[in-house]
């Protein structure tokens, strides 16, 4: 019990090593660190949660790189949580040489975290955010979450965060990439990365176009979704990026939106981690082996079986 508080301490303190111990605990072993997480969640809500995502190679890993070092020159610290295990966040050099990630992880400010797409106890969308808390309450000014745009899961993290980027690219097919990856809607900026490429104009001009189509699904309290157009190798675009995600995260707070949306995310997030404990218990125990026998044998039927189960939890 000590050690927890310890722990604790040290990650609200910001020590790097404490943080990086925290995080292994909650991925592999959330139940063991419930009291810990507790703790944590109460220091949260400090920073700015920023999520990206957007189909396969559209450009967000180096984005999220570009992001963080505009905001390291305006001496905001920066969280990194990589969903992708072929991000290259380890030292990679991503376009060539010109953009290296192992710059910023020698950067005392940047803290990036890369999670595998498999292996969280839990669910990953759990792993995700309880790694973004932790981030939030050692102090990091933004958080950036990077998610590919491909099931369920990655959608909901992304859903998750306070400013949702969704990343498109040219080259990389005739469709609209957001509709296709399921993430048109949820995004409060949409950007256009690669604009060097000479196809770039399209998928700008085939983007606005359909959002012209598509109705408002969400009430964004006024707030006009903006599509911009960014490239990493021109450095196109990045500093209007920086600036509108302020923007954005500034409309929240004056509009009212903040709270609405934090009482939307909260409720998902509460009912998702009840879902995940539900189901990590009644897979578990003789219970449901009994269920499935009575239920065969035309005793009762699956609905009341699942009500005689979590009754008797
Ligand atoms: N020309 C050009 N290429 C870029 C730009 N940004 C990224 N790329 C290239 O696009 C490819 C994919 O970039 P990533 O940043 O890894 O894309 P990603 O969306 O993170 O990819 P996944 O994580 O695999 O989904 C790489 O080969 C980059 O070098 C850019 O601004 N201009
Ligand atoms: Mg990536």
């Amino acid at each position: 019990m000590k050690t927890e508080t310890d722990i604790v301490s040290r990650v609200l303190s910001g020590e790097t090593r404490a943080i990086a111990r925290l995080m292994s605990k909650v991925e592999g072993r959330p139940d063991d660190s419930a009291d810990m997480m507790a703790a944590i969640y109460a220091k949260t809500g400090r920073a700015h949660v920023i999520g990206l995502t957007g189909v396969p190679g559209s450009g967000k890993s180096t984005l999220v790189h570009v992001i963080a070092k505009e905001l390291r020159r305006q001496g905001k610290s920066v969280g990194i949580v990589a969903i992708d295990p072929s991000s290259p966040y380890s030292g990679g050099a991503i376009l060539g040489d010109r953009v290296r990630m192992s710059d910023l992880s020698t950067d005392e400010g940047v803290f990036i975290r890369s999670l595998a797409t498999r292996g969280a106890l839990g669910g990953l969308a759990r792993a995700a955010l309880d790694t973004a808390d932790i981030l939030d309450a050692a102090g990091f000014d933004v958080i950036l979450i990077e998610t590919v745009g491909v099931g369920q899961d990655e959608v909901d993290i992304a859903e998750s965060a306070e400013t949702v980027l969704v990343v498109s690219a040219p080259g990389l097919g005739d469709d609209v990439q957001a509709i296709k990856a399921g993430v048109l809607e949820i995004a409060d900026i949409h950007v256009v990365s690669k604009c060097d490429k000479d196809e770039s104009s399209r998928t700008v001009a085939d983007l606005k176009s359909m959002l012209k189509l598509g109705s408002a699904v969400r009430d964004r309290f006024g707030w006009d979704v903006p599509v911009l157009r960014t490239s990493a190798e021109t450095h196109l675009g990045i500093s209007e990026l920086v600036e509108t995600l302020e923007k954005h995260r500034l409309h929240l707070a004056e509009s009212g939106e903040h709270s609405v949306r934090k009482k939307k995310i909260l409720s998902k997030r509460i009912i998702k981690t009840a879902e995940d404990m539900l189901r990590q218990r009644l897979g578990q125990g003789e219970e449901l082996d009994a269920a499935v026998s009575e239920v065969m044998s035309g005793q009762t039927s699956p609905r009341r079986a699942a009500e005689t189960l979590l009754r008797d939890l």
